[in-house]
């Protein structure tokens, strides 16, 4: 079975950053809605394909389809070996110590499953705590509520503050022994923020608590190191960062992944079985179970491969710009008002205009051809905090510009206008 090492990744942009030439490799950007150009603004829902990502799905379906870890024959391992280099590529992406150590999954959504029905399964029992925040997705919600309800553990949640920050003395306060497992996402999907995690794990560790971090809205938008941030697992989907949706990677230090049990059993996952019993593959592939999505791991390591020549110093820095320029513009509209005001924030703006409900702003601005998202952002409990039904989310990717923030503004303007 091919299996690559990790390949080391260059973090400087191959040419200068502009915009208008990254926007010429999104096909869906040039298209028009409703007569009016397109302009994108939920790429935390999820972000467009480049081109190279659509060529090289298309390319393997077209030219090396077959299954992976299979065949001898000529295309499995052409096949096999794009799907293990895509993977060496996004292990170097996120500096993970070995290629064995990123586990493709569905996304982020499966791998917070798996960690919660098997390492959590193993290390949380009657009367333990595992702590989450109150800004969670519901992906880093449910699947602790479902194992502490089978195991009669207790779900513990940090509070944030207004400007939707953790409250960080209430979260040293509530590190104990009793708490097993502390899952944070390092960027909120609604609120923008970009929590401490590295400081969080070092405080968690020095409790002997595991901690998993949902990056499912950092890895597109910063440089992400892992072993530097030392976390136990981290969590993130290709479709968020430019590739294929379906696929996702569970990062986890090897300790881990080598004792947790397999979640589900199946071609590929296996060593040897018997009718009597069954030994299991090494990693990765413990935990890939079944023929996977070939087509989708190809095309996320080919979106990394954008990223990557895209520079990540470049994009991160763009977007900043980008947001701070939404963030002053909307400012000046009476009116309206922004949920999460951190000073560490991520390509994400949440806010409400006068008494307009959500989804009547979201129409109207449709209509002038622009997609946000409305509602509750998955964070239902976190509307809970803020006291809102839902907001109004902008959100960024490293191809939006200036006019698309001032067509959002003129937008706002007609919803204002509409409802005055
Ligand atoms: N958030 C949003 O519009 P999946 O669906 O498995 O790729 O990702 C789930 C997920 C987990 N954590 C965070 C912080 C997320 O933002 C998401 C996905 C999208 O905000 C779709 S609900």
């Amino acid at each position: 079975m091919a299996e690559a090492e990790v390949q080391t990744i260059q973090r400087v942009g191959a040419e200068p950053f502009d915009v208008y030439s990254i926007r010429e490799r999104f096909p869906a950007l040039k298209r028009e809605v409703y007569g009016r150009a397109l302009v994108y603004l939920d790429n935390a829902a999820t972000s467009q394909k480049p081109q190279d990502v659509i060529e090289r799905v298309t390319r393997y379906y077209t030219e090396e389809n077959s299954n992976v870890h299979r065949g001898v024959h000529y295309l499995s391992q052409l096949a096999t070996d794009a799907y293990e280099a895509a993977r060496a590529r996004i292990a170097g992406f996120i500096d993970a110590e070995s290629a064995k150590q990123t586990i493709f999954t569905r996304g982020t959504t499966e791998a917070i499953n798996i960690v919660a029905s098997t390492f959590g399964r193993e290390r949380v029992g009657r009367g333990d705590q595992v702590l989450i925040s109150e800004m969670e997705h519901h992906s880093n919600i449910v699947p602790w509520q479902m194992l502490c309800e089978s195991v009669d553990a207790e779900l513990k949640v940090i509070p944030i503050s207004d400007e939707g920050e953790i409250v960080y003395d209430d979260f040293e306060r509530m590190l104990s022994g009793r708490v097993k497992i502390l899952a944070i996402p390092h960027v909120s999907n609604t609120l923008g923020t970009i929590n401490p995690i590295k400081e969080m794990i070092r405080d968690a560790h020095a409790f002997g608590i595991p901690v998993l971090i949902d990056g499912a809205q950092a890895v597109p938008h910063m440089q992400v190191d892992v072993q530097d941030i030392d976390c136990d697992f981290y969590c993130f989907s290709s479709h968020k960062m430019f590739g294929p949706t379906g696929m996702g990677i569970l990062y986890g230090k090897a300790d881990h992944l080598e004792n947790m049990p397999p979640h589900q059993g199946g071609g590929d996952m296996i060593e040897t079985v018997t009718f009597r019993e069954t030994t299991y593959n090494d990693l990765p592939h413990r935990f890939e179970a079944g023929t996977p999505n070939i087509a989708g791991g190809i095309g996320f390591g080919a979106a990394v491969d954008f990223m990557v020549a895209t520079g990540l110093q470049a994009i991160a820095a763009h977007e900043h710009e980008i947001l701070e320029y939404a963030t002053a513009r909307l400012q000046e509209i009476d009116g309206v008002r922004i949920y999460g005001t951190a000073p560490d924030k991520a390509s994400v703006i949440s806010f409400l205009v006068d008494d307009v409900h959500p989804y009547d702003a979201g129409t109207i601005l449709d209509r002038l051809g622009i997609a946000v998202r409305t509602g509750h952002h998955c964070t239902q409990p976190l509307m809970q905090r803020l006291g809102v039904p839902g907001t109004v989310r902008a959100s960024f990717a490293l191809y939006n510009t200036r006019e698309d923030v001032d067509a959002l503004i003129e937008g706002v303007k007609k919803v204002k206008e509409m409802f005055a």
